[in-house]
């Protein structure tokens, strides 16, 4: 096994931008969540992406990488909190510890993970529960995603569960706590910290050390990292070192600040009168993402046009999905994929028309999952102050000549 360095590869990037440097503007610019600029400039193993900060590097996926059910490595989108990345694993030497309220401690090298325990592969959506967030009127409060801070890959690994049972849960185990390996820039930050309840996690719950037939790139995790079908992936820690069990739940910034909505019927809120009572963003709502045409699309009039996309929920399953030409008046279905992806995965969908006329045309997309659920037109989408689980009608506006 080769020692990853992420320097190295970063040398033999044309014009990347390393770790550490500062040459784009961090964070919080409002771009119109259609047309987004891709940056010049390359992280190792990555394409060009939308760029909103290199240091954390947080890269968005462009839509139009959204017209097949996976997602490739190299276009996949990445969200760190904190600019300490490691830079340098050794795949011989990192272990994942096993601690806590277990009978047996466990340092689990990679090597053991992939030769003792049962190999698992599951294909599943990652969503950062703020994707789509610039979406929301007014402004909610933290990066302004456009729809792609999201992908679908094949993650293959061990079920943490096997790995638990291993390690033996003694009584009054309740939680679970997962760190990841990277530091925060600030003592006053909080590290990377999630805590789960141990019946929230499933068999389907891996440590996955590779992602669609390669080794988790860098900036998605490498070497290891969780992955919770159905669940919002700010609980999938990246570069995962540490699993502790525990009686009590710990107040945590990341789990008891972060990534909550209002517990309430509508999970809403307004800006002056926020709930004061929050719950986890946990499990995904339904949704579909249009990737082609793209805003910027110009389209012949008659001519043969397949709207593509994906649809995707928490593992019900996508039902149909249905397509708009005249504003939301009428929809007709679009033709689904086989599914054989699995329930987590998305349905990739694709609908051939027509133009007949001529100028502005604007295509809408709507999921709707096996037990009836269906995406809200955007307008109607409830406000929170996170600005989580936006899931509107997605619509693109083409121009038709
Ligand atoms: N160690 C670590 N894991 C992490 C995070 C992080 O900052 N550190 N961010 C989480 C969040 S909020 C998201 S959206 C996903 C992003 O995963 P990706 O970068 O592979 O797309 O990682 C999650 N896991
Ligand atoms: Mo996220």
């Amino acid at each position: 096994m080769e020692r990853r360095d992420f320097f190295k590869k970063a040398a033999v990037t044309a014009g990347a931008a390393a770790l550490g440097t500062s040459t784009l503007e961090a964070g919080l610019t409002h771009q119109p969540i259609d047309n987004r600029e891709i940056s010049k400039f390359a992280f190792p193993e990555k394409r060009p992406l939308i760029t909103f900060s290199d240091r954390p590097p947080l890269l968005e996926t462009p839509r139009d990488v959204f017209t097949s059910a996976l997602t490739p490595n190299d276009q996949f989108f990445v969200r760190w909190h904190m600019p300490d990345i490691p830079t340098h694993i050794d795949p011989e030497k990192f272990t994942v510890n096993v601690n806590g309220l277990v009978e047996h401690e466990l340092k689990i090298s990679l090597n053991e993970l992939k030769t003792q325990y049962e190999q698992v592969e599951v294909t599943a959506v990652l969503q950062c529960g703020g994707n789509s967030r610039s979406a929301f009127t007014p402004t909610a409060g933290g990066i302004q995603w456009g729809n792609g801070a999201m992908g679908c890959a094949t993650w293959k690994g061990v079920r943490l569960s096997d790995i638990l049972d291993k390690a033996g849960l003694k009584k009054g185990a309740e939680w679970i706590g997962f760190n990841g390996s990277e530091k925060a820039a600030y003592y006053e930050t909080p590290e990377f910290i999630r805590e789960l309840r141990l019946d929230e996690l499933d068999d389907h719950v891996i440590l996955a050390y590779e992602m669609n037939g390669e080794d988790l790139p860098y900036l998605n995790g490498y070497p290891l990292r969780l992955v919770i079908p159905g669940s919002y992936s700010d609980s999938w820690v990246k570069m995962l070192s540490n699993i502790t069990v525990t009686d009590k739940y710990k107040k945590l910034f990341f789990m008891d600040v972060a990534y909550r909505v209002p517990d309430n019927e509508c999970e809403c809120e307004t800006p002056q009168k926020r709930f004061p009572k929050t719950k986890p963003i946990n499990k995904m709502n339904v949704k579909s993402v249009i990737g082609y045409p793209t805003p910027d699309s110009i389209i012949n009039h008659k001519s043969h046009v397949v709207v593509r996309g994906v649809a995707w929920d928490d593992g019900h399953g996508i039902q149909d999905v249905f397509i708009s030409i005249d504003g939301g008046k009428t929809w007709d279905k679009a033709i689904l994929d086989s599914g054989k992806l699995g329930r987590y995965a998305y349905r990739a969908f694709r609908y051939p028309f027509k133009p007949m006329g001529y100028g502005k045309l604007t295509i809408m997309a709507k999921a709707v999952n096996k037990i009836g659920q269906e995406q809200p037109f955007a307008e109607d989408v409830k406000w929170n102050h996170g600005g989580y689980k936006f899931n509107g009608i997605d619509k693109v506006t083409v121009e038709v000549i």
